[in-house]
């Protein structure tokens, strides 16, 4: 699986630089006048330390002794024989030759262990890194990252550009020196699934923003990205079966405009770029509510078969598929087995959120009869927790995602009790369309304020009660668009916050701890800024 460089992963956005530089300008010249600071606009070229990792690895053995220089004659070796290995290689030699200016060939490794350059092994990893896991070594004389998997090596290439100065993300040549701390790192998740969402449904986002999302959501070792590619006010995927959903469906969104949708060719090749970052992609038909856009679309799927008219609003729980004709289960079926044959991954998201137009015996009847054309179309049932329900039969394998604001949910106990795993998204920590504060003029409320502290503050292994860490397959971070239209402002909510989330999926709960977290949050913001990243500022970190 070959890796090209990113594609347009750093994106200066000018007003952004603008910002950005205006900024920390005058906070370093309010601070010079302060006698506070000299006075410095070079971005920061200090070298990254072991213990600056985020996730924070599962264990650090700095050699402060010991530091690594990439020099202009250093290759990128790779295990022989592998195409994931290479495909690894030519990802990250296309982020280091962009900032460096170096040659960086790749090249399969001779045999023995490497005496020089930057090398990706499969062979000789620490058992304890599992398939997502890796070991980095680093010496003067060399950097050697060991895994089991082409992902493993993935996730190790995440920390090694972590351990590289700020500069080393710069999208052009820049001066070096390009320093490695020494030491030894031998990591691995506490999470199988650490995701996040982005809803593409109330404003439409281009593939190309989402692929920049994918980039940044990879740089934290977050492996799934779930797609809300339907609601009322769009339907953002073309289908054969039904040509009028993203042609009318998806021709509007929040406020009117013009809305939009992805071909079948653009969500494939979505699907492909996510993968080569190791990032599988969960695509959600939200159902039978939140689905006014497909009922605008065919009027058969309304009981009175009457279609609705297009709608542009915020409101939610009014619409609902017709649960009692055949023509419903006609669609839901087309709809499925369809999506299912462009996406590889193992998770056909249902949606089942807020079907407050649909009565709950229908909704069970209607889920009921959903479930098993998942697992029929060869995919695992994942489903708000409201899938939960007493009357809802277990689909095998399946997961409810829990988005509730409380500690313990009937719904969620009842589907783990009866086999269901469960991913995290307490909406009042993991919602990053919640505004930070009063004045975040971005986002909702609904589910309160939500600081990087409240994202970063509590333990998914012990969240819900009913459900044991053994239940829980890991967490994932929703960004919703209602108010969410460009792509500064989806970088906006999701930094800081998405780093914490993705932490908390990655890291050992003995690494957790407040205090660390935000020293080493406040380092990736160099780093942001030289990526072009507008985040938020948050008043809780000290950045740099
Ligand atoms: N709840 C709705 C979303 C969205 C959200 C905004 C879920 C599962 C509020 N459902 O979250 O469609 O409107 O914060």
């Amino acid at each position: 699986m070959s890796l090209p460089a990113p594609s347009g992963s750093a994106r200066p956005h000018p007003s952004r630089l603008r910002s950005t530089a205006t900024r920390l300008a005058s906070v370093v010249l309010l601070a010079a006048g302060a006698g506070l600071v000299t006075v410095s606009t070079a971005a920061p070229a200090t070298a990254a330390s072991m213990s600056d990792v985020v996730p924070a690895p599962a264990s650090v053995r700095p050699d402060s002794g010991t530091t690594y220089t990439l020099g202009p004659d250093a290759r990128v070796l790779t295990e022989p024989g592998s195409a994931p290995a290479a495909g690894v290689g030519a990802y990250l030699a296309g982020i280091l030759r962009r900032s460096t200016g170096y040659a960086l060939p790749v090249a399969p490794a001779p045999s023995g262990t490497p005496a020089s350059g930057v090398s990706l092994l499969l062979t000789g990893a620490d058992p304890s890194v599992g398939d997502q896991g890796y070991q980095l070594d680093v010496t003067a004389s060399a950097v050697v990252i060991r895994a089991r998997t082409g992902a493993g090596l993935f996730n190790g290439v995440q920390t090694l550009r972590q351990l590289l100065p700020p500069r080393i993300e710069s999208a052009t040549v820049g001066p070096g020196p390009w320093t490695v701390p020494g030491g030894r790192i031998v990591d691995h998740p506490r999470f199988g699934y650490r995701g996040a969402m982005l809803d593409v449904a109330r404003h439409f986002h281009p593939a190309g923003t989402v692929k920049r999302y994918i980039d940044r959501i990879a740089l934290y070792k977050i492996n799934y990205l779930h797609l809300h590619l339907s609601d009322d006010q769009g339907w953002r995927i073309a289908l054969d079966a039904r040509p009028r959903l993203a042609a009318y469906g998806g021709s509007t969104q929040v406020g009117g405009g013009s809305g939009g949708y992805y071909t079948k060719a653009e969500y494939q090749d979505l699907v492909a770029y996510a993968a080569q970052r190791y990032v599988t992609i969960v695509p959600e038909i939200d159902m039978p509510g939140h689905t006014n856009a497909a009922l605008a679309s065919y009027a058969e799927l309304n009981c009175d078969g009457v279609a609705p008219p297009l709608y542009t609003g915020t409101d939610v729980g009014f619409s609902s598929l017709c649960t009692s004709k055949e023509s419903t289960y006609t669609f839901v079926k087309d709809v499925l087995t369809e999506l299912a044959a462009i996406t590889p991954g193992p998770y056909l998201h249902i949606g089942g959120d807020e079907a407050h137009a649909t009565s709950p015996a229908q909704y069970a009847a209607f889920v009921n009869r959903v479930q098993p054309m998942v697992a029929g179309a060869g995919k695992t049932v994942m489903g708000w927790h409201q899938i939960g329900a007493a009357a809802v039969d277990h689909s095998p394998g399946r997961v409810a995602q829990y988005w509730g604001t409380t500690t313990s949910d009937s719904q969620v106990s009842t589907a783990v009790s009866r086999g269901a795993k469960v991913v995290l998204s307490p909406a009042n920590r993991a919602y990053l369309d919640m505004k930070y504060t009063s004045s975040t003029t971005l986002g909702q409320d609904w589910a309160g304020y939500v600081e990087v502290r409240t994202a970063y503050d509590w333990n998914p292994g012990s969240y819900l009660r009913g459900v044991p860490s053994s239940a829980v397959l890991g967490v994932e971070a929703p960004l919703w668009t209602e108010t969410i239209v460009t792509e500064d402002d989806i970088e906006y909510m999701a930094f800081p916050r998405l780093p914490a989330i993705a932490e908390l999926g990655w890291s050992p709960w003995s690494t957790h701890g407040w205090d660390a977290f935000r020293r080493r949050l406040a380092a990736q913001g160099p780093r942001w800024d030289v990526m072009g990243i507008g985040f938020y500022r948050s008043p809780q970190v000290p950045w740099a």
